[in-house]
């Protein structure tokens, strides 16, 4: 896949080459990698650890590792957060899980680098709804973790 995205075999990606080979089969494979919004700049900013504006092979595999680390946390810490599986985490549920369970307390920590406040919380719930679907929960938690990743 790297030698496909590698259009001028120069053993980097640049972000044209990105953008010009997402196509098709190998567009979803991308995604499987780094999630639907691996176009973003940001992504490719944060995975260019060298700041070549190119990925090289070793960056590539560490843009996938990460996400698929990321993705696991983000994951395994909504599940034990919604607690009656309903696939939406509550203000209730979240309140409650800060307060009872030091795993998922950690994990959001690791996760937004902060305490979880209230303001966070509004701001992820992108549909005011006061619960957070998982979508909305991994969206947040990108934003977070694209701003952290740069600053
Ligand atoms: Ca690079
Ligand atoms: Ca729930
Ligand atoms: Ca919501």
């Amino acid at each position: 896949m790297f030698k496909t995205l590698d259009k001028d075999c120069s053993n980097e990606i640049s972000l044209d080459e990105l953008k010009n080979g997402a196509n098709g089969d190998l567009k979803s494979k991308l995604t499987n990698l780094f999630g639907k919004d691996f176009l973003r700049v940001r992504y490719f900013e944060v995975s260019d650890t060298d700041h070549n504006n190119g990925i090289n092979l070793e960056e590539f595999l560490m843009w996938a590792e990460n996400t698929k680390r990321r993705r696991q946390l983000l994951m395994s810490t909504f599940r034990m957060m919604d607690k009656d599986a309903s696939n939406e985490v509550s203000l209730r549920e979240l309140v409650q899980s800060m307060r009872t369970n030091p795993e998922i307390k950690a994990n959001l920590s690791e996760i937004i680098g902060t305490e979880l406040t209230m303001a966070e919380f509004k701001r992820a719930d992108k549909s005011g709804d006061n619960s957070l679907d998982f979508y909305e929960f991994v969206q947040w938690a990108e934003d977070i973790y694209l701003q952290r990743a740069l600053e």
